[in-house]
């Protein structure tokens, strides 16, 4: 098949999972062309069956906002015509459906058919897409889609109960690739942090207001207070200073590293302990997800779509949102007990091999199918 993947290429979970779909594609045999403004971050490898394509969007005296969502769609009919695409998918609703719902009825126009597969990711959803300036495209966007998918059943209830959608949505959760995520600890990684064997714990995310890092700053002064401990911040973001000072406020600012953007996460996961998840909603929670991969319990909210992957008192623990008492508590409950750790470790990479690449991509190839026939 020739699929377009259109996402955002940033660290942002939907970008990443558009990414890794992408490659688990062309390592199939499929032609997958990327059209996107910036190199995807995770497109790290060269593939002869990828191509990417570049949005360019030309900026004029006149323009105080280029008009990204027009050259995208300009790219999309470019590439769809040129290469002879099958089908395209797009990743996170804005500006991408209604972008992927102009240029299909540009190539209808020319006899050209395309079927638009839509993935909503949470945030497009939840946050931004209730927003009124965006609701009606939104929407509109999302039922002119020949299938919409989401990577939750809980994402797939809040769609249905903000939007006037008049179609199924299909839940395909999402993936990781657990062998990528099963590495060795590197010893000098974790002696670089943990010089004193500290216990290390870990989060990862875009430091947005809705992560509530600063929960996770009062968890690890919590922990502090009964025993030696680091905390590692991987990722950068708006909220990322105001961590910074409650960390030098509560007097834990040397235990702390905020290390910034990083690429090898499974390098850093594999040296964690705990991986902490305080997020007022996610979707799914992709991050949480490749800590279990790599055998890292997670301690996280009950918000959203998390419950569907961490499994209360298995693979981690369950908590009210900012009820910072109680996750410090079932943190300190696993790091005084080796062998509880120990066993949560393996029940995480259990659980997340259910989420493995290779069960999920056949899902997403079938559904492709599916339109392909149709079209025939
Ligand atoms: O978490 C973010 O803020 C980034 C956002 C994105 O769209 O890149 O993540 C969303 O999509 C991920 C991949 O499907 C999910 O794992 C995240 O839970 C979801 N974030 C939210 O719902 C807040």
């Amino acid at each position: 098949m020739k699929i377009g993947i259109v996402c955002y290429p940033t660290f942002g979970g939907s970008g990443v999972l558009a990414t890794e779909l992408g490659k688990a594609l062309a390592q199939k045999g499929h032609e997958v062309h990327f059209i996107t403004y910036q190199q995807p971050v995770r497109l790290d490898r060269f593939d002869p069956h990828i191509i990417y394509h570049e949005v360019q969007v030309p900026t004029y005296p006149l323009f105080d906002f280029p008009p990204y969502e027009t050259a995208l769609a300009s790219t999309m009919v470019d590439v769809i015509k040129n290469r002879q695409l099958d089908l395209l998918h797009v990743h996170y609703a804005i500006p991408h459906a209604s972008a992927a719902y102009m240029a299909k009825q540009i190539l209808a126009k020319e006899g050209i058919h395309i079927p638009v597969i839509t993935t909503l990711h949470g945030t497009d959803i939840t946050l931004v897409g209730r927003d009124k300036t965006y609701a009606p495209v939104v929407t509109f966007s999302i039922n002119e889609s020949d299938a919409i998918t989401a990577v939750s059943q809980n994402l797939r209830e809040e769609t249905y109960k903000y939007f006037a959608i008049t179609k199924e949505i299909e839940v395909i959760r999402n993936f990781v690739d657990v062998n990528r995520f099963s590495r060795k600890p590197i010893d000098a990684f974790r002696k670089a942090i943990a010089p004193n064997g500290e216990k290390l714990l870990l989060h990862a995310s875009n430091f947005r207001k809705i992560k509530r890092v600063t929960d996770v700053v009062r968890i690890f002064a919590n922990i502090k207070k009964e025993l030696p401990a680091k905390l590692l911040f991987v990722g950068d973001g708006p909220e990322r200073s105001t961590a910074e000072d409650l960390s030098r406020e509560l007097g834990v600012c040397n235990d702390i590293l905020f290390v910034g953007k990083q690429e090898q996460m499974e390098d850093i996961l594999a040296i964690a302990d705990i991986f902490l998840l305080t997020s007022e909603y996610e979707s799914f929670g992709l991050a949480a997800l490749e800590a279990m991969a790599a055998g890292v319990p997670v301690i996280s909210t009950d918000a959203g779509g998390l419950a569907e992957i961490n499994i209360h008192e298995k693979t981690g623990f369950l908590s009210p949102v900012g009820d910072v008492a109680t996750m410090s508590n079932y943190a300190l409950r696993l790091l005084k007990d080796e062998k509880l750790l120990n066993t949560f470790r393996k029940k995480a990479h259990q659980q997340a091999l259910q989420f493995d690449i290779h069960t999920v991509i056949p899902t997403y190839e079938k559904l492709y199918e599916r339109f392909l026939s149709k079209n025939k």
